[in-house]
């Protein structure tokens, strides 16, 4: 059994991770940039170590300077996190040979699911859907030949991009040599790797990962989906389970998919399968990711099932002593990320100490967070402060809470993206569960704040209407006004075009 772990991040995730393995009493080593040295991880610590340099590159991303602090702590074992080291195989690798146990799948796994074309072949051999197209391997096809096969639109990837970065819709072959001439330049200048693939382009998809366990004795099992489609430039903002997207049927489909995934690569520990839908629910494998997601607290509020616990007992050789149908979704759980960044800025990460941190408190109201009152908010590392994460008996129950929550969530000291995300959760489109991988782009994109009015503007506002309803006192009922369109009369914040 593990005994003392070292959580080689920061932030909300160090103390998550802390949090679960002091309930199973596992002794916690927390590390520190210099700018970390008041951050709630460190606090939160049985122990806690210096890296020095707050740069990214001299601290959390320094594998000699942390193996050096789990030797010198006397640490069995290094949690990742996500982000940092966690999908980086060397680090796997560093650790293993220093004798700690990696907390999360080997180094071999990592390399294999960090290579996208190799993954995805890896996939099409297992039979795990993946999108039609053209990787290279075809040799006796050209570009022509595959566009015919694959039928347009199809999409132009850079095999060394990511996050959606050099690709390229091409609608018919007379667009196709110009714009795979440009895809190559642009991957050249982008990633000093001109290579490319070809992809049926799915119109609109959602973007549905699916949550994998997976023990050292070979048992996998899955606790369902997760809807990610919300996200900002790539980014995830909102995400959701279960997805509106997914009936029954589906839902064991792709569960069977992401399982079969797992054991094609020899999986173990906490991963996901990231699937793209399109409009027919046909789904197609997009990409592994061999850690723990910013996003696991909605499966654990849906089925209960503590991961991170589940990550150390699989470390320690424990079998998975779930079984796939005693895994059950319950309710409806949604989590918005809260960001310090400047919606009226282009989301510029946003800077300053934290003055004040008020944060609201109910029945299945969660807020996993890694600051507090009186912390700098500085421009190192990740703009995430936090993750309020809410849990109803149904869907409108979940949204109907997140946004009471998210009306009164109060920072000070730092402009955090809440404005933003009330508008997310506020709008039609939403609530009627309209979801793609484009609705921000659709329905948010020149979305600015209401607060953007002179100030004079909402002052004379609240005057007027705080006139209006002394007049009311005084005169017969009948004459009252309900302007419903007040802005004062609305209990969120203000949204323009929703
Ligand atoms: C696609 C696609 C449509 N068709 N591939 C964007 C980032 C990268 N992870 C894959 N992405 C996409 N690949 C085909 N063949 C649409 C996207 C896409 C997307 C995918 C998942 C989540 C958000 C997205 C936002 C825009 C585009």
């Amino acid at each position: 059994m593990i005994e003392k772990v070292l959580i080689a991040n920061r932030g909300e995730i160090a103390v998550r991770v802390i949090n679960a393995c002091q309930e199973m009493g596992i002794k916690t080593a927390a590390i520190y940039s210099d700018a970390d040295a008041d951050s709630l991880h460190v606090h939160t610590a049985d122990e806690a170590y210096p890296l020095g340099d707050p740069t990214p590159a001299e601290s959390y991303l320094n594998i000699l300077k942390i193996l050096d602090i789990a030797e010198k702590c006397g640490a069995d074992a290094v949690h990742p996190g996500y982000g940092f080291l966690s999908e980086r195989a060397e680090f796997a690798e560093a650790c293993a040979k220093a004798g700690l146990k990696f907390i999360g799948p080997s180094a071999e796994v990592i390399r294999g699911m960090g290579d996208k074309i190799g993954a995805k072949r890896t996939m099409e051999n297992a039979g795990v859907p993946v999108i039609p197209g053209f990787t290279g391997e075809e040799e006796n096809e050209t570009l022509e030949q595959s566009c015919e096969r694959i039928g347009f639109p199809v999409l132009i990837k850079a095999t060394a991009g990511g996050g959606g970065k050099g690709m390229k819709v091409v609608d018919s072959m007379g667009e196709l040599d110009d714009a795979v001439a440009s895809a190559r330049r642009e991957a050249k200048s982008s990633f000093g790797n001109d290579e490319l693939l070809l992809e049926k382009y799915l119109e609109g998809p959602r973007h549905i990962e699916f949550q994998i366990l997976a023990d050292e004795h070979g048992k996998i099992l899955h606790l369902f989906e997760r809807e990610c489609s919300i996200q900002r430039r790539h980014q995830k903002v909102i995400e959701e389970t279960p997805s509106m997207a997914i009936d029954e049927e589906l839902r064991k489909k792709m569960g069977e998919a992401a399982i079969l995934a797992a054991k094609s690569i020899g999986y173990t520990n906490a991963g996901t399968v990231e699937f793209m839908v399109d409009g027919n629910k046909k789904f197609y494998f997009l990409e592994m990711n061999t850690r723990l997601q910013v996003e696991h607290a909605i499966t654990e509020m849906t089925t209960g099932i503590d991961i991170v616990k589940w990550q150390l007992r699989i470390a320690s050789g424990e079998p998975l002593t779930l079984e796939q149908d005693d895994i059950q979704q319950r309710g409806h759980a949604i989590e918005c990320r809260i960001y310090a960044e400047d919606p009226e800025q282009d989301f510029m990460p946003s800077t300053g100490r934290l003055t004040k941190v008020d944060v609201p408190h109910g029945i299945n109201i969660r807020h996993d967070t890694g600051v507090k009152e009186g912390l700098e908010i500085t421009s190192y590392y990740d703009p995430m402060l936090a993750k309020l994460i809410v849990h109803g008996e149904r869907r409108e129950d979940a949204i109907r809470k997140m946004e009471w929550a998210l009306s009164n969530y109060i920072t000070l000291g730092v402009t955090t993206n809440v404005p933003f995300l009330r508008a997310i959760i506020g709008h039609g489109a939403f609530l009627e569960g309209d979801i793609d991988t484009h609705f921000i782009d659709r329905h948010f994109k020149d979305w600015i704040m209401a607060a953007e009015l002179p100030v004079e503007v909402l002052i004379a506002a609240a005057m007027d209407d705080m006139s209006r309803s002394m007049t009311i006192d005084s005169t017969d009922e009948k004459d009252e006004v309900h302007d419903a369109h007040s802005p004062w009369k609305h209990a969120g914040s203000w949204r323009i075009d929703s």
